[in-house]
């Protein structure tokens, strides 16, 4: 059996009214003392709209042999649907080679689309491809920020998966990469559709598997934020299934810290 760990779907389920917002508003008080809302503005701003982040946040404890994760709801339902849209006008999904996975030596398109941005100059390597950082935005910037504030952790890179449905999917796979800064945990922000997302021990995978570990199974929901600590991805594989019923787009942002073999 499946050890599912349980949030409260329908308070974060994702809007899909398609009008497309500044990122924050502000409140500003005028000489007369009527409060007027104004247009958010990066420059100034942006300290204030974190501010909110650096208040602690109820965790949820998800642990298991070798498994130690952290979860929660980092944005409200209408913060988590303006940056969905920021992010459908600002992404750029990659094409090409980047576009495919290479497994035992064969090319495959993946199910869903991905991108990669960071600090500039930085790679990463999964699957056989090498993926460029593309200069972050100011969408991805807000989100690594408030990750930070909340965590206390910094990231130099943002891995990014969109699936337009269901039908979209993650096979099962660790994070693992030597490139990846094994004291930083992977934080993994997920906007849009709630997916169901599995760990499975690496000793439970397959029919031959050499024991019984039960699989831990979560919802990721809407402005949810999973942190993957020590020793997670050395013991475990995660993977995002099919699920026909879901019929509306959903974007994961996974920031990690990378260090290049330079700085090794
Ligand atoms: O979309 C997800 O939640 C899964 C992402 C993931 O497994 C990864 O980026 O390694």
């Amino acid at each position: 059996m499946e050890k599912f760990v349980g949030q409260k779907r329908e308070e974060h389920s994702a809007a899909n009214d398609g009008s497309t917002k500044p990122l924050r508003k502000k409140l500003k008080v005028e000489n007369d003392e009527k409060v007027k809302e104004e247009e958010f503005d990066p420059e100034d701003d942006e300290d204030t709209a974190l501010a909110e982040f650096s208040h602690p946040i109820p965790w949820q404890k998800i642990e298991a042999e070798g498994l130690d994760c952290d979860y929660a709801l980092l944005f409200s339902k209408e913060e988590a649907d303006r940056l969905f849209r920021q992010l459908e006008e600002e992404v750029v999904y990659s094409t090409g080679q980047e576009a495919k996975v290479q497994v035992f030596g064969k090319v495959y398109n993946i199910p869903r689309k991905q991108a990669t941005y960071g600090d500039e100059g930085l790679t990463y390597t999964y699957s056989g491809v090498k993926r460029f950082a593309c200069p972050w935005t100011q969408a991805l910037e807000y989100i690594r920020d408030a990750v930070t504030k909340t965590t206390g952790h910094t990231f130099n890179f943002v891995l990014i998966n969109r699936y337009k449905d269901g039908q979209d999917h993650m096979g099962e796979h660790r994070d693992d990469e030597r490139e990846l800064d094994p004291l930083c945990p992977i934080a993994s922000v997920s906007l849009g559709a709630a997916r169901d997302f599995i760990f499975r021990h690496r000793d439970a995978r397959g029919k031959e598997s050499s024991r019984q570990i039960e699989p831990v199974k979560l919802e990721l929901a809407h402005g949810s934020l999973l942190l993957m600590n020590s020793p997670t991805n050395t013991f475990w594989y995660h993977s995002l299934p099919v699920r026909k019923k879901v019929l509306v787009p959903r974007i994961n942002l996974t920031f990690r810290r990378i260090v290049q073999p330079s700085q090794k």
